[in-house]
């Protein structure tokens, strides 16, 4: 591609200097952007204008792509995936865009002949930090996959002025600071002002009569605003096709109320537009629902009526008329959180465009799809009407009558069981009334779907059987996925070298290829290449905590790492109480010979769940007090890495050894770190959660650390009436660990820091750790003497990358084009 594009270019100087992919060329623009984009000259260059002089060199030659893609789309007028989710964690952008331009090398050269180093200029770049986790990077993976398969697509979302916190550990806590990420400008993104749309908030509604005498509804808001486009290029890897991830801004709509300013209220006047401007201000850090706050509800909302109403635009320069959007967009609705897209097309179509209302119905039933993301019944969102009246009144009524029509439907195929209409309904009775998104996405979608075989099973028994028992023939499975080119080529260079000289370069696109890796998996002189690149993964992570914690750790220690959200189904905590299991082995016998660990945590606890930042508390104080002890030195480590992102993960999941998969069964609903783990050569110890039942069935038991519970056996002991107390006076090991924390052993003496913490362990237990304990530190001692044996361990690692081909999201994202989408992929030409 980059020969036939040079060709095609190969004229002026300022084509060349645009679009070249040449190290020359490279060196040239980006003395050219310096120039005069930044109006610096090498010498007075800060690092940030030399960052920002390659990352516009870079975006130069992703919007010639871009231009090709957009023309390609217009001519050929393909079926268009729709994205639509709240939260996107792309993580930096230069590297992968690097990558996928494959010129990387030519880049670095250029910058070298400058005597800058390419690495200063990656690590200097702020990720966007628009998610809370596994979602928000889930649909980051999604754009990625649906570039490289050259399927035409748009994400929609919000440009969050501030991600997900920066978090802070301050004595032993942790401590939210903002994220202050477009401090520096952000040169991947194009604001579009003239893609601009009304979003109206509030006010009543009114009946309505035209001159043929045809009843309708007005809604009369009391607040407008505007939503304003900003896109990112995406572009996918060795393809020319570039799709746009479209985020939203917010602005007051005429930019200043004149009107207020002629009355003399100048401050009133700018009052509205700081207002108007909170919209998109900050992303909510919570991974479950805020139930009755405002502001997420008008966050939601503006991101839905902007992407419809944007696409109703594209839809009308086709041509087409309005009955046939659905056969132009499919629109996957990730989790609930854009679900008011139901009743906001019913809206566009009915109130704005005149459909009538079964044809509206129409149309809308057969656009949307929606994916569920969790089984927690706390998770399942729910707005209080006065609230959700106070500030979307129209959508109220339209709901009201959606669901008219939806429980008459129940009613026919159930008569007499006024029960299940109750359940089912849009509309939770209890006082003060909720509306159920999860059951207005359910009942405005064609399809449904859950994130791993055993989540989706898990949907249809539980929180959706009655959806499932109306509608089989909506349900699906699509097993969530990860890409291997930002998790493994970009994050683990070495790697994948060693991949590519063995295999070929076709494992990236199609990681069927790593199959051939088995053969290699006894090899004495490829086992030694393995360890290699592994232990020169764990130096740099060394060097990293060095530097940032302050920690030294041993690069031959078995490197066990946790990376997630703190919560207590992810169950941190039963990794501390094997932790201090060990501590206690070795005080109570010194001479213990066990495999030297270094226990690294890294993950963000919602700002308003205590226990989850009791948690973090716990995990800091054990590795104090171990950290310090000579009697464990060289034994045991325990780190926190803060403010876990996607960056630290490129240097995180290539230095694991072990990946803990906790979570008690039936709880997480897919996991993706699991699978960026394993796909760098970590082994897992896990339950039988989510998606690493499949990563076992794949990899192969033999591979794979197994324990716990399973989720029936879960439900089965809760509901027998579970008992943790007469665990812990069972177990005298346990019972050591749990009271040494309660002691204040941890605490400087103080009992009453952990006292939370520990009292919910032996009285209540929710999560069933102390169920799940013998069965862990058992299977702990297994991994920890396997390591020992460091043929069987290569050799597992190097099956597990061979065998995780499955989870590329790529796979993910033809399963969702095949099967829901209906979409085809559409080659581009530059
Ligand atoms: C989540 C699930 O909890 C994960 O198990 C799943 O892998 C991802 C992606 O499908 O979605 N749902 C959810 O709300 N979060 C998830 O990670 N939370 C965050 O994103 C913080």
């Amino acid at each position: 591609m980059a020969e036939s594009h040079r060709k095609a270019l190969n004229g002026t100087n300022r084509e060349t200097i645009r679009t070249g992919l040449s190290e020359e060329s490279i060196r040239a623009a980006f003395l050219d952007n310096l120039f005069y984009l930044q109006g610096r000259f090498p010498e007075v260059a800060t690092l940030n204008d030399q960052y920002k002089a390659l990352a516009y060199t870079v975006r130069d030659r992703l919007l010639h792509r871009w231009v090709a893609t957009t023309r390609a789309y217009q001519k050929a007028n393909p079926r268009t995936v729709c994205y639509l989710s709240a939260e996107y964690l792309p993580g930096p952008f230069l590297g992968n865009n690097l990558l996928n331009l494959g010129i990387e090398e030519p880049t670095r050269r250029a910058l070298a002949g400058l005597g800058i180093e390419l690495d200063a200029l990656l690590e200097h770049e702020e990720e966007p930090g628009l998610g809370n986790g596994g979602l928000g990077r889930l649909a980051a993976c999604f754009m990625d996959s649906l570039a490289t398969l050259q399927v035409p697509a748009i994400g929609y979302g919000i440009r969050y002025e501030f991600g997900i916190f920066d978090q802070v550990i301050r004595d032993g806590g942790q401590v939210e600071t903002t994220d202050n990420w477009l401090r520096f400008g952000n040169p991947w993104e194009v604001r579009r002002p003239a893609i601009a749309y009304d979003v109206r908030i509030g006010g009543y509604t009114e009946q309505t009569t035209d001159a043929q005498g045809r009843f309708g509804v007005r809604w009369v808001p009391n607040e407008v605003f505007n939503g304003i486009a900003v896109d990112t290029a995406i572009l996918g890897h060795g393809v020319n096709t570039v799709n746009l991830l479209r985020l939203w801004t917010a602005e007051a709509a005429e930019g200043f109320d004149f009107h207020a300013f002629n009355r003399g209220d100048y401050y009133g006047a700018v009052v509205r537009e700081v207002r108007s401007e909170t919209i998109s201000k900050v992303l909510y850090p919570n991974d479950e629902p805020e139930i009755g706050k405002r502001l997420r509800l008008l966050q939601q909302y503006f991101f839905v009526t902007c992407s419809l109403q944007d696409m109703i635009r594209i839809h009308r320069t086709t041509g087409q008329p309005l009955d046939k959007f659905h056969e132009k967009f499919s629109v996957q609705l990730n989790d609930t959180h854009p679900a008011i897209a139901v009743a906001e097309l019913m809206r566009l179509l009915v109130d704005e465009h005149q459909m009538g209302w079964d044809a509206a119905w129409e149309v809308t039933r057969h656009t949307f799809a929606y994916t569920n993301h969790t089984l927690l019944p706390e998770a399942l969102e729910k707005w209080p009407i006065p609230l959700f009246q106070n500030v979307l009144p129209r959508h109220l009524e339209i709901i009201y009558e959606i669901n008219a029509r939806f429980l008459d439907e129940v009613r026919l195929r159930h008569p007499f069981d006024t029960a299940r209409v109750q359940r089912m309904s849009i509309i939770d009775e209890a006082p003060p009334r909720f509306v159920r998104m999860a059951h207005l996405a359910c009942v405005g979608s064609f399809a449904i779907n859950g994130v791993a075989e055993l989540h989706s099973r898990l949907l249809k028994e539980t929180v959706l059987r009655d959806f499932f028992e109306l509608w089989p023939e909506k349900f699906q499975n699509k097993t969530n996925g990860v890409t291997p080119r930002r998790f493994v080529m970009l994050s683990n260079p070495g790697l994948s070298r060693l991949l590519t000289r063995t295999l070929g370069a076709g494992w990236a696109r199609d990681p069927s290829q790593l199959r051939v890796l088995e053969r290699h998996a006894d090899d004495a002189a490829f086992q030694q290449e393995w360890r290699e690149v592994k232990r020169s993964r764990k130096e740099a992570l060394a060097a990293r905590i060095l530097d940032r914690c302050n920690v030294s750790i041993d690069p031959d220690s078995l490197f066990d790492v946790q990376a997630k959200r703190i919560h207590e189904y992810k169950r941190q905590h039963l990794n501390v109480l094997h932790i201090v299991t060990l501590y206690n082995r070795i005080k109570f016998n010194p001479g213990l010979d066990i495999t030297p660990r270094t226990f690294i945590f890294g993950g963000k606890a919602a700002p308003g769940y205590a226990m989850a930042k009791l948690m973090i508390r716990l995990i800091n104080a054990v590795a104090d007090v171990v950290n310090r002890d000579p009697d464990v030195a060289g034994r045991l480590r325990v780190v926190f890495l803060p403010n876990f992102s996607v960056k630290l993960g490129h240097g995180l999941y290539p230095a694991a050894d072990l990946s803990e998969q906790l979570s008690t069964a039936g709880k997480e609903a897919s996991g993706t770190g699991n699978m960026k783990f394993s796909m760098n050569g970590a082994l897992t110890i896990g339950t039988l959660d989510g998606a690493n039942v499949e990563i076992r069935e794949e990899v192969g038991a033999d591979n794979f650390f197994l324990f716990g519970l399973t989720a029936e056996e879960v439900v089965r002991t809760l509901a027998e009436g579970y008992r943790p107390w007469d665990i812990y006076n069972a177990n005298l090991e346990l019972k050591g660990v749990i009271d040494l924390i309660a002691s204040g052993h941890f605490s400087h003496g103080d009992r009453t820091v952990f006292q939370p913490l520990v009292d919910h362990l032996v009285w209540h237990d929710n999560y069933l750790l102390l169920a799940d304990y013998a069965g862990y530190i058992a299977c702990q001692e297994q991994a920890g003497l396997t390591y020992r044996d460091s043929r069987q361990w290569t050799r597992m690692s190097i099956l597990n990358v061979a065998r995780m081909g499955k989870f590329s999201s790529d796979r993910t994202i033809a399963e969702y084009c095949r099967d829901i989408w209906r979409a085809e992929p559409m080659a581009v030409d530059v």
